[in-house]
């Protein structure tokens, strides 16, 4: 299960994706230490996800398979959905300005929660720590 409190513990290749992705080297500096926390309560096909960072706090519900809507902390809009595979939570989203595609998963491997990004051929994990 992906319930519970999740605290990101370290991250790999995340510069370089948010690079990527066109964020400005200042936010990366600050993003690369945002503490990035995420409580997941999921019931059924329902997820409802309490994110906060050093940047902000968000609260958001989505359906598996159910578009939605979704801001990066940057300002950068996305949209799409999650789907669970087996053990493992599909992400595929699209950019709102270029409409370039943003996949992300979600797998518990140990106690950990292991995050991949891909987006334009570069790839990176955030690891996160039950909290
Ligand atoms: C959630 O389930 O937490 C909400 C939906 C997440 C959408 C995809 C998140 C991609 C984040 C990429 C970070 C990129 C930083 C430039």
């Amino acid at each position: 299960t992906f319930n519970g409190t999740w605290k990101v513990d370290r991250s790999d290749n995340y510069e370089k994706f948010m690079e990527k992705m066109g964020v400005n080297m200042v936010k990366r500096k600050l993003a690369a230490h945002d503490n990035l926390k995420i409580i997941i309560e999921q019931t059924g096909d329902k997820f409802s996800i309490k994110e906060s960072s050093a940047f902000r706090t968000l609260d958001l519900d989505f359906t598996l398979g159910v578009k939605f809507e979704y801001s990066l902390a940057d300002g950068t809009e996305l949209a799409g959905s999650w789907a669970v595979e087996g053990d493992t939570m599909k992400g595929t989203f699209n950019r709102k300005d270029n409409n370039n595609v943003l996949t992300t998963t979600r797998v518990i491997v140990g106690d950990e929660l292991v995050q991949s990004y891909s987006y334009e051929g570069v790839e990176a994990k955030r690891i996160f720590k039950r909290g």
